[in-house]
């Protein structure tokens, strides 16, 4: 009874060590350049520990019980008649009631907190029209530009929406997306972490140039920003 519990935990541990360097090993998501991707990111990676620890332990149980337990080809006989195990259906029903009940706390929290704005958000409209973005700047006299270009470690606040049809905003380094609805407006919030380059794509299909609605975003240090603005204005 010992030696096969130890067997059985010895398999679980292989095949979660298995699991742990197919999620580590291969890059699964984009890098993170803001603080809402990396709350997503830290969700993925609750869910994915959790799901790697139930999926060893289901898979060690079959992989046990068929080495273990299994009969000749010519034994005909039933099984032993099996009754109910009280104590084991209800950790059965109860551990993974827990378990999901705990990955919906976390991802409404970290939901709820990419919603928050901060007290001074950067205030853009983005503006889809096929086929490309716009991006007006409210708090700089509705500075227009084809470029998005944002302030390391400030909250922006993406107010959407769409002169034509349905497009959406998407930053895969940024973790948010959202639909620009015609008639409507939509917003998300991104703080970005990183200077660098980025993509923004339209992620809703809305016509024959969809795949070329791209536009570039660059996350800027605070002074090459204000440069930015000013020259834009010049
Ligand atoms: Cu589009």
């Amino acid at each position: 009874m010992r030696r096969g519990i130890a067997q059985l935990v010895a398999i679980g541990v292989v095949i979660a060590l298995l699991l742990t360097v197919v999620a580590v090993v291969f890059k699964w998501l984009p890098t993170s350049a803001s603080e809402e991707f990396d709350r997503i990111q830290a969700v993925y990676w609750f869910a994915t520990v959790i799901s790697i620890g139930i999926f060893a332990l289901v898979a060690a149980v079959i992989v046990f019980s068929v080495w273990k337990w299994r009969v000749p080809l010519d034994d005909d006989a039933d099984g032993p008649p099996i009754h109910g195990h009280t104590g084991l259906e209800i950790a059965w029903t109860a551990v993974p009631a827990i378990l999901v009940i705990a990955i919906g706390v976390v991802s409404a929290v970290v939901l709820a907190r990419n919603g928050e704005a901060g007290t001074r958000p950067l205030e853009i409209n983005a503006i889809g029209q096929q086929f490309a973005w716009k991006f007006v700047y409210s708090d700089y006299d509705d500075l227009r530009s084809g470029q998005l270009v944002l302030p390391v470690n400030q909250e922006a606040r993406f107010t959407m929406t769409a002169v034509d049809v349905l497009h959406s905003f998407w930053v895969p380094n940024f973790g948010q997306k959202m639909d620009a609805v015609p008639g409507i407006e939509t917003s998300i919030i991104v703080t970005p972490t990183r200077e660098g380059e980025f993509q923004v794509v339209c992620a809703e299909l809305c016509g024959f140039g969809h795949a070329t609605m791209r536009a570039k975003a660059r996350v800027v240090s605070r002074a090459e920003f204000d440069r930015w603005i000013q020259e834009q204005n010049a």
